[in-house]
């Protein structure tokens, strides 16, 4: 039997995550989004159906709005929401997008218990928080999605900037995702070479500080709306790790209870993901500035879910 893939919002990234599901094959996709939207996702469905017979692949895709149709879902990846506008931070989502996740926790918990849980929506680190509290799932069956992008974002802009294939440069970022992000240039590598002996001080910088701020750039080119094609792939890998028990090391929003220091907040930190979900977070030594600098995305995020807690959650 196949297996069977949720994906929660059928928007810009959902649609996305539906294309790049059927085209690897990793099972039939149920898109699951509001009354007032479905049909636009009923069609986006259909699209990928009649698109098949050159993706050459074989999934059942549907759309609805009933949580039953979900029932015994293996993978869930949550994209509802609003996305940002130009001029927006990605915390002042939170109250809308709280209500939200509210309902989806509530919809999957009922009817999908057993699912590998991959948020995506933002302030990210926030709405894995309370969609795992109000789940009340094992820690290792839910994550976020946010350093798996950065880390593409740092990658890309590396090869872009050296001009060598991104298939080259590997590098992890860790921390929340926003401005006080942390890409780790120590530990970046360009085949197999130091990033730090390739790029001067200065191009490092830059690099850091455009990663940082990659979702804004797009944002601000958009008007309206966010990337979708980068992270819908970011979310695709680490549900592809999972399905197919791939053991990757991938940053991801895990729940720390230690690790790094951190206590009861999901954050990016180097996981290991394999038909156990988040079967560990993997811990580095971090020098004395990296570990500063990742005290700060912790004290942001640390604000941030301070005030879902402070709404109830
Ligand atoms: O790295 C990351 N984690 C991110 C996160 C990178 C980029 C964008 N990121 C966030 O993902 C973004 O800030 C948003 O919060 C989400 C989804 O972004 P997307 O661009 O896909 O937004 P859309 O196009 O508005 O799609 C959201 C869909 C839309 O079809 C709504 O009708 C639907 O969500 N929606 C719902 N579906 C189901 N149930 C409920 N309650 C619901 N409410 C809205």
């Amino acid at each position: 039997m196949r297996k069977k893939i949720a994906l929660i919002g059928g928007g810009q990234i959902g649609q996305i995550l539906a294309m790049l599901a059927a085209m690897k094959e990793l099972g039939d996709i149920v898109i699951l989004d509001v009354p007032s939207y479905v049909n636009v996702v009923k069609g986006k469905a259909l699209d990928l159906m009649e698109m098949a017979p050159h993706g050459d692949y074989d999934a059942n895709i549907i759309a609805t709005t009933d949580y039953t149709d979900v029932t015994g879902a293996d993978v869930a990846i949550i994209t509802a929401g609003k996305p940002r506008e130009a001029g927006m931070t990605r915390e002042d989502l939170l109250n809308v997008n709280i209500q939200i996740i509210k309902e989806v926790a509530e919809g999957i918990k009922k009817h999908a218990p057993n699912a590998f849980c991959i948020v995506v929506t933002n302030p990210l680190d926030a709405m894995v928080y309370v969609f795992h509290k109000l789940t009340g799932f094992p820690k290792n069956q839910v994550c976020g999605m946010a350093g798996t992008l950065d880390t593409a974002r740092w990658r890309a802009f590396i090869a872009m900037e050296l001009n060598v294939s991104v298939a080259d440069v590997a590098g992890i970022v860790l921390g929340g995702h926003g401005p006080d992000m942390v890409p780790l240039p120590r530990l970046t590598t360009v085949g197999g070479l130091p990033l730090t002996e390739l790029a001067t001080p200065e191009q490092i910088e830059r690099l850091v500080h455009r990663t940082r701020e990659a979702g804004t750039e797009i944002v601000k080119l958009f008007g309206k709306g966010s990337a979708f094609f980068s992270p819908a792939w970011s979310a695709i890998v680490m549900a592809e790790a999972y399905l197919k028990d791939k053991r990757r090391i991938l940053p991801c929003a895990a729940l720390c209870e230690g690790e790094y220091g951190v206590n009861g907040l999901f954050i990016g930190v180097p996981a290991l993901i394999s038909a156990k979900g988040v079967e560990k977070i993997i811990e580095i030594k971090l020098t004395d500035e990296e570990r500063a600098m990742f005290e700060k995305t912790v004290a942001s995020v640390t604000r941030t879910v301070n005030e879902c807690k402070a709404l109830g959650y």
